[in-house]
């Protein structure tokens, strides 16, 4: 049996984060997509609300917890998980100064930016205040601006080849998802310099590359 099984959407950034994550600890797992639009979205049908009622994607079983199976859902947490149990290589530093930073770092994108543009924000929108296809890019982009523009900013201080110095971390696990999703609702990267060069490096890794959504096979 596969250790690890993700219930997952290509485009979905949180099971991107996941995904990068798996890929960086070289950790196999068996992907089992959740279409987010499909027949109402998948999230919403029992077999999946029974798993993780949040009704929302990733969720990761671990067959192999000690012995006991592990149902966990929110990214950052799964990651939390991964690291502790798979340390090689740590994502949040263990202890000091950069543990912090890059705790604080992540949840200004997982926690504060990124829940504000789910999709279940954008259909309530739609549905019961009219937003049309114009609208909804418009409130996209202002969240992710709002967002990017405190990121360039903290960054500067912080960064070195990756957002904190030059390991590879959860901030960066983080950042190329988000990147991934403004590029998608037209967000002028220009006035973000550190974060598009930082996002570019990682984009060439193996780990970052593989997690890829286009290269997803549920991606359509
Ligand atoms: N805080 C959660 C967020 C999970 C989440 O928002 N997932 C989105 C996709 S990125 C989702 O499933 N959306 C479905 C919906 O809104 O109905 C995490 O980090 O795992």
């Amino acid at each position: 049996m596969t250790q690890f099984v993700l219930y997952e959407y290509w485009r979905s950034s949180a099971s991107y984060r996941v995904r990068i994550a798996l890929n960086l600890k070289q950790l196999p797992y068996l992907s089992m997509p959740i279409h987010l639009l499909k027949d109402g979205g998948e999230q919403h049908h029992a077999m999946y609300a029974e798993l993780n009622a949040n009704e929302l994607v990733p969720t990761l079983v671990d067959n192999d917890f000690d012995g006991e199976k592990l149902v966990l859902n929110q990214s950052l947490t799964i990651i939390d998980y991964l690291d502790e149990h798979f340390p090689h290589p740590r994502l949040t530093p263990v202890s000091g100064r950069e543990r912090y930073l890059v705790t604080a770092l992540a949840q200004d994108i997982a926690i504060d930016l990124h829940p504000i543009n789910n999709l279940r924000v954008i259909q309530k929108l739609s549905r019961d205040f009219d937003f049309d296809e114009t609208s909804k890019a418009k409130w996209m982009q202002h969240w992710i601006e709002l967002g990017f523009h405190a990121l360039e900013k903290k960054l500067s201080d912080v960064h070195g080849k990756y957002c904190v110095g030059d390991s590879i971390s959860l901030v960066d696990v983080c950042l190329v998802p988000q990147v991934y999703n403004a590029e998608r609702f037209g967000v002028d990267l220009s006035p973000f310099p550190t974060i598009a060069s930082i996002c570019s490096t990682l984009r060439e890794h193996p780990a970052f590359v593989a997690a890829e959504p286009e290269r997803q096979p549920d991606a359509s």
